[in-house]
């Protein structure tokens, strides 16, 4: 079944897609782990592109897909627990990038966490996203990638934090497929994943740390 899902999403299958997950939602799969095929349908689709069997229009529909996948997924990812805010969270996709899918969950999945989350959006200015954390003064700052390109912007932003001394109080995450540990160290922040749920672990202890 997990299978179908990631094929319905490679072969922009519009109405396999809410089909699948429905009836995989129904069942009682965990809403994640159908999130996840979703997400590997994606990445099927990603190489496609790269092999130039797919060109802008399918990564259009595709991410139109999933978007409608997300949607019938998002009530279930959004049972929440506690009402007391766990933390302050900015997240952002930086100048030169556009893509949001995957910031946009983890958004979610930390909504659910009771974490308190401004969203800046994508293609943001470093200096807008230094404004921000300096008014709203977050505990974790978030930057998804999925493009190259944006990495200049990133590191302006990462930067101007430390010259305005906004670094020390805040955790530095990068989230999304072009982040490696490699990035994250040669940019000195503090956690680097390519799975949301692995990023909401990471700000729950580190919030959990941070209150004992
Ligand atoms: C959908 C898609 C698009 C859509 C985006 C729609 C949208 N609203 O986001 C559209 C069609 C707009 C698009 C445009 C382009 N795209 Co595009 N796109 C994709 C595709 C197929 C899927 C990305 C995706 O949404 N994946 C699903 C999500 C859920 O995964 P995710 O983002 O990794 O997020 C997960 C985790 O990483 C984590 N996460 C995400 N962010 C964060 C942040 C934090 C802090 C944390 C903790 C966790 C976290 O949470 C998520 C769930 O676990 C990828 C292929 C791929 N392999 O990723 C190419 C891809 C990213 N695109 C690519 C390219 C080249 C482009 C274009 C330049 C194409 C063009 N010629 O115009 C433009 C770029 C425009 C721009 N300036 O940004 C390349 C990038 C290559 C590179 N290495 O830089 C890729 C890799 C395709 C490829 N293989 O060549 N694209």
């Amino acid at each position: 079944m997990s299978q179908d899902l990631k094929t319905a999403i490679v072969e922009l299958d519009r109405d396999a897609v809410p089909a699948l997950v429905t009836q995989r939602l129904e069942a009682g799969d965990d809403p994640l782990e159908i999130l996840g095929d979703c997400r590997a349908g994606m990445t099927l689709v990603g190489e496609r592109f790269e092999e130039g069997e797919y060109f802008l229009a399918e990564l259009l529909i595709s991410a139109e897909l999933f978007k409608e996948a997300v949607a019938l997924l998002d009530p279930h990812l959004e049972e929440a627990g506690s009402r007391e805010t766990a933390g302050v969270v900015v997240l952002a996709t930086m100048r030169g990038d556009i893509h949001d899918l995957g910031k946009n969950i983890f958004a979610t999945l930390l909504r659910a966490h009771a974490f308190e989350v401004h969203d800046l959006g994508v293609n943001v200015e470093p200096t807008h996203l230094v404004d921000e954390v300096q008014e709203l003064k977050p505990d974790f700052v978030g930057f998804s990638s999925l493009i190259t390109t944006a990495f200049d912007s990133t590191r302006q932003a990462i930067e101007m934090l430390e010259d305005k001394g906004l670094r020390a109080g805040v955790k530095i995450m990068l989230g999304g497929g072009v982040t490696t540990p490699g990035l994250a160290k040669h940019l000195r922040a503090d956690f680097q994943t390519s799975d949301a749920s692995t990023g909401v672990t990471y700000c729950l202890e580190e919030a959990a740390a941070a209150g004992t």
